[in-house]
């Protein structure tokens, strides 16, 4: 699969954006937003970031990545704008929807990442390494930096999403998915999803996928928006008993 077939015009219809989804496990919208909104929203994420808010966690700090998380009506409208704008209006909740065919928890979350390259530095760990999550999301990242494959794009492996999709939920039914366990092996077949500022990048977390390294100097910020349908969820959280328990309960039954 070749790049321009993960790679929309601008203009791209949610139509076109559910199909491509559908067929590769993602897509990139090069200049989905304007500049002068990306540059506002990247003003703001850069206050958001920079200054403690109150309800606006930081999630994880790993020294090369610190994000932040925040649910939508915990962000101030009156300071962070353009975020808040973006996140009500460019039609992610009904991709989301029509993605899923069902009711969706949007915005689930929403998560602001600024990821940095350091000298020598490789990161191995997760979410650098090939994986899908261990509970699957439809996620909408804009980028409010240029992103080069030098800049920590997402790679995603295109076609593949229905079949990790199955492996995940028979992982799921056997127990629960320990983290690690969704770790994959590189294919060679990942594709990188880059563009500039102001890009959309919408990704299946079922399609293997991961988070770039960055080159050293170079830093890369995104704002990230999960969604979830009922059905999948419910799906998720289904845990089918091991069989330890039952059979234990049985003899107690018996009497053995
Ligand atoms: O930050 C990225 O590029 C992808 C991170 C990831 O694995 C995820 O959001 O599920
Ligand atoms: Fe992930």
């Amino acid at each position: 699969m070749r790049a321009h077939e993960i790679e929309l015009p601008s203009t791209a219809s949610p139509d076109e954006i559910l199909a491509t989804v559908n067929a590769t496990g993602g897509c990139i919208v090069p200049n989905f937003l304007d500049q002068a909104t990306t540059e506002s929203m990247r003003n703001e994420f850069d206050d958001l970031m920079d200054n403690t808010i109150d309800k606006i966690d930081v999630h994880a700090d790993a020294g090369y990545s610190i994000a932040k998380r925040a649910r939508l009506p915990d962000v101030d409208e009156g300071r962070f704008p353009v975020t808040c704008d973006v996140v009500a209006s460019r039609g992610f909740k009904e991709i989301s929807t029509r993605y899923y065919n069902d009711v969706v928890d949007y915005p689930s979350k929403l998560f602001f990442v600024r990821s940095i390259g350091r000298p020598d530095e490789v990161v191995t760990a997760l979410p650098y390494v090939m994986h899908f999550d261990r509970h699957q999301f439809l996620k909408f990242a804009v980028l409010l930096t240029d992103v080069t494959e030098d800049d920590g794009p997402t790679w995603i492996v295109p076609g593949r999403t229905q079949e990790f999709r199955k492996k995940r939920l028979e992982m799921l039914n056997a127990s629960e998915i320990t983290p690690g366990e969704n770790v994959l092996a590189d294919s060679g077949e990942e594709v990188a999803l880059t563009g500039p500022a102001g890009s959309l990048v919408i990704f299946d977390t079922d399609a293997p996928h991961r988070a770039g390294n960055l080159a050293p100097g170079r830093v890369r910020k995104i704002m990230r928006i999960d969604t979830e349908g009922e059905r999948s969820r419910a799906q998720s959280e289904r845990r089918v008993p091991k069989k330890q328990p039952l059979l234990r309960k049985l003899r107690a039954k018996i009497g053995l």
